[in-house]
């Protein structure tokens, strides 16, 4: 072996321990803690703690009325900064639950936007496979491609709802206390009309996740009382919270005013229409939006509170002040909601 062939030999020699050492350490480090946790199956539902008999809304908290500065910095969508008050109102301190939709939906007799199907006329140009009735899922990827687009992992499934949340192969059987997943925003309208009460706006829902602290959103650190993604994403999902996918309700402390999984578990659908930044600008009609391979103008929502897949390196938007759109009539699986009502307080 010549000099140079012995230096590559040893070079090569010496950056193939660096990895294996690199990735015996990370291996060793995510068993200890997370994959412990992981060997016990997760959780089907967890206990909240009960409410006061005296509370005139069951199942919900009193938010009270105050100003800050909604938005956020780390994102542009989430920029400027812009003064807002919101009154007094309550909001439910979980997620919607299946078992609460199932109740809406048997004494409705509704039927969800991704058990319908798409509106065609709506949408002449979309391929084959995303005509039939279906939602977005998110698919863990083998391998992935880091320039590449998000349809790496997520991917129109025909016969996923909010029945089958990961596809006609899959079931909401026992998972009663889990989030309801893959609703639109008419879906979620309805349910909270049918109980008295509507869907959140964008402010209402930042205060409440905010829990009446104005500076709150100056935290960028992610949560560890919360659903989020600890690995890499989207390929290697450590589990360390305890779950890997969602989580039922309720299963992290809540925020200092009794509310539940506000950062993480799903993304929360807002009644606000989407602008892409708070600022002045930000006024105009919605943007042109790719749905599949047909461009539309789509109506979206903001959606709030980041969820299950939400990671430091790849989206950080485990946090009041992020905010994303979602097409109305889209649901997809990391996507649920809660409503609130005006009502006198306490
Ligand atoms: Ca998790």
């Amino acid at each position: 072996m010549s000099v140079r062939k012995t230096k590559i030999f040893w070079s090569t020699s010496v950056a193939l321990l660096l990895v294996a050492a690199a990735w015996l350490w990370w291996s060793t480090q995510h068993q200890q803690g997370p994959t412990a946790k992981r060997a016990t199956p997760e959780k089907m539902s967890c206990a909240l703690p009960v409410q006061l008999a005296a509370s005139p809304h069951p199942g919900m908290v009193w938010v009270p009325a105050g100003s800050f500065e909604l938005g956020d910095t780390v994102y542009p969508e989430e920029q400027p900064l812009r003064k807002t008050s919101v009154a007094g109102f309550w909001m439910d301190r979980t997620e919607v639950t299946n078992a609460e939709f199932a109740e809406f939906v048997k004494a409705a007799g509704y039927i969800t936007e991704a058990e319908r199907g798409p509106d065609l006329k709506l949408y002449p140009g979309l391929p084959a496979d995303m005509r039939q009735p279906g939602a977005v899922v998110f698919v863990m990827p083998k391998d992935v491609n880091t320039q590449g687009s998000a349809t790496q992992w997520w991917r129109y499934v025909a016969g996923a709802n909010w029945r089958h949340p990961g596809g006609p192969a899959t079931s909401i059987e026992a998972h009663e206390s889990f989030p309801v997943v893959a609703v639109s925003f008419a879906d979620a309208k309805a349910y909270a009309q049918w109980k008295g009460r509507s869907l959140p706006s964008e402010a209402q829902w930042e205060w409440a996740a905010r829990a009446g602290q104005a500076q709150a959103a100056r935290d960028h650190e992610q949560p560890k009382a919360a659903n989020t993604w600890q690995g890499i994403f989207p390929v290697v999902n450590s589990g360390e919270d305890g779950f890997v996918g969602l989580a039922p309700v309720g299963c992290y402390a809540p925020n200092a005013l009794g509310l539940f999984d506000m950062i993480g578990n799903v993304w929360e659908l807002t009644s606000d229409a989407y602008r892409p930044g708070h600022g002045e600008s930000a006024s105009g009609p919605p943007d042109q939006v790719p749905r599949g391979m047909a461009t539309v103008s789509a109506r979206q929502r903001v959606i709030k509170g980041g969820s299950f897949l939400c990671s430091p390196d790849y989206c950080m938007r485990y946090r009041s002040g992020a905010r994303q759109p979602q097409d109305d009539d889209l649901g997809a699986s990391h996507l649920g909601f809660r409503t609130v009502l005006l009502a006198p307080g306490p």
